[in-house]
């Protein structure tokens, strides 16, 4: 639907509070989904925010603090961060056709999680910090230095848009199988497309 010029292109903003139910349903390790490589977004219109709107419904949904559109069966490269969930005035991040431009040459190790592999938790050894470039919700081009938990989850979300999930980068194997065990995952399900 055309917007009036009063309407304008508005930045994308949803409430944080959970859902009822999420309005995108989001795979999980063993989906097809989640091993596709994402394709670049060639327009940035209403209805990719709309896209954006309910990829952000959904992360608050199931209380995530990324979410990258694969995850929601759709494989477009365009991802979704919000590392401040308890404070409705911080406004999300909204990546389009990221591109990690720089990784600094020091590592640190993480517990990472997945909404797509769920209650599962494990060390990953990433880069500390990057950079990147990407384009905004407005099809601005934007580029950013990330370090800490945002460094963190930027490269956990582009992996997303690669097909590549966090269980593929962890080294302890004896950890891994446990853990997916545990949680009601057996190691056939992660099928590497590494
Ligand atoms: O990609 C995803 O499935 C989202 C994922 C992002 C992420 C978490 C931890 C390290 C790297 C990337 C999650 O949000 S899992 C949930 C989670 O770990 C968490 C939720 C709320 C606060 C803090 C962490
Ligand atoms: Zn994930």
């Amino acid at each position: 639907m055309a917007r009036s010029a009063e309407q304008g292109n508005r930045t994308v903003h949803v409430p944080k509070e959970p859902l009822a139910e999420s309005p995108l349903p989001i795979h999980t390790l063993g989906a097809r989904e989640l091993r596709t490589a994402a394709r670049r977004i060639s327009k940035v219109d209403e209805e990719l925010r709309d896209l954006v709107r309910d990829m952000l419904r959904s992360m608050y949904t199931a209380r995530g603090i990324g979410l990258a559109a694969p995850q929601v069966g759709v494989q477009k490269q365009l991802l979704v961060i919000d590392l401040d969930l308890e404070e409705a005035a911080t406004p999300p991040l909204v990546l389009i056709n990221p591109e990690i431009t720089a990784a600094s040459a020091s590592l640190n190790t993480y517990e990472e999680g997945c909404l797509s592999i769920p209650k599962v938790y494990l060390e990953v050894v990433r880069p500390s910090t990057v950079e990147v470039s990407f384009r905004d919700d407005q099809g601005r081009p934007r580029r950013i230095k990330a370090d800490g938990l945002l460094a963190r989850c930027i490269q956990h979300e582009m992996d997303h848009l690669n097909g590549v999930l966090f269980v593929d980068r962890v080294t302890d194997e004896l950890s891994l199988n446990e853990e997916l065990r545990q949680h009601g995952f057996e190691r056939h399900h992660v099928e590497s497309i590494r």
